[in-house]
């Protein structure tokens, strides 16, 4: 691999690990600091981290700390971004503006990505993506993640996409940024709580070794940017969307009339919706991270492998 970017530290394991072209799995911190409450959200991050362990491969958890860019971090750092409330949320736009203010900073899907990519990640595993949020054809609010995943060559693997976004519009918009969408071992596509979100998967994949060479057909090919690769929540921690549905609505209806927009309006709703569902939203937001740690290790195994 060619050296790592001078503007990132890296955790010594991982440089190791990349330098002897051994599986990584990168990890984000948005959804440790800004989607589930503390200390649920630290003790998830540390098992998630062995469950990719177990499976093979070292995890790089992904955050802004003291301004600089770090890959991988140790049990303190987790901590520090779970607890402290001065931790910013950072997408693409915000890098410049916590490192040069030597800030904390929680990475979004979209940041994550781009430092996993400078470190020579390949494989990213998250819970949900940002995407075209509902009533976006007014407000214009589209995540920066879906840019994003047109850009930078790394594997994202999700549980789909909440329908507190507009699924069907978040779906348009990958199909015109070129990004391939994948379910693996279903045709339809996911949406978090729920294996289906009534809408069709654009593409089947059954298994980490064809997704793995999927990854390696495109960017063999020169074809730029991420891949989608979605991964249904597991039946038994499933909440139907006929039952989380009318929760996430309430939740949608109360941001309206609050006034939140922005960057605010995710960590608002996720948080809202656990509150709502009395802690069930939570659980599964678990189960659901943790199904994806395991395919997510198993994929860098198999990409690592070709
Ligand atoms: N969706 C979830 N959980 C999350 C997020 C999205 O189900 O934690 C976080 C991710 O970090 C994602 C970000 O990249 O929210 C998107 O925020 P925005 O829409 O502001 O780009
Ligand atoms: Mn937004």
């Amino acid at each position: 691999m060619t050296d790592p970017h001078p503007m990132l530290d890296i955790a010594v394991e991982v440089r190791d690990a990349l330098a002897s072209g051994r599986p990584v799995v990168a990890l984000e911190s948005t959804i440790i600091s800004h989607g589930m409450p503390y200390p649920k959200n630290v003790q998830t991050a540390r098992e998630v981290e062995q469950i990719i362990r177990e499976g093979g491969a070292v995890p790089a958890t992904i955050a802004v700390l003291h301004g600089v860019p770090r890959i991988g971090l140790d049990d303190a750092q987790l901590d520090l971004l779970g607890s402290d409330e001065h931790v910013r949320k950072v997408s693409i736009r915000d890098l410049p503006y916590v490192i040069a203010r030597g800030e904390h900073g929680a990475t979004t899907v979209a940041s994550t990505m781009r430092l996993a990519a400078l470190a020579g990640i390949r494989v990213f595993v998250t819970g949900g993506l940002g995407g075209v949020h509902r009533g976006a054809e007014h407000s214009m609010d589209v995540s920066a993640d879906l840019t994003e995943l047109s850009l930078t060559d790394v594997a994202v693997v999700s549980a789909g996409v909440k329908s507190l976004l507009d699924i069907g519009r978040t779906l348009e918009v990958l199909e015109t940024l070129g990004v391939p969408v994948v379910t693996v071992g279903s045709d339809d596509f996911p949406s978090f709580y729920s294996r289906s979100s009534g809408f069709r998967s654009p593409l089947r994949l059954d298994g980490a070794a064809e997704v793995a060479r999927a990854m390696r057909a495109k960017w063999g090919l020169g074809l730029a940017g991420g891949m989608v690769v979605a991964n249904p929540i597991p039946v038994e921690d499933e909440i139907p969307e006929t039952e989380i549905g009318a929760l996430i609505a309430r939740a949608v209806a109360e941001a309206e009339e609050k006034g939140i927009s922005g960057a605010a309006i995710t960590p608002y709703l996720l948080g809202r919706i656990v509150e709502l569902s009395g802690g069930e939203s939570l659980r599964a937001n678990i189960a659901l991270v943790k199904n994806n740690a395991r395919l997510g290790a198993a994929i860098a195994r198999e990409y690592a492998a070709l």
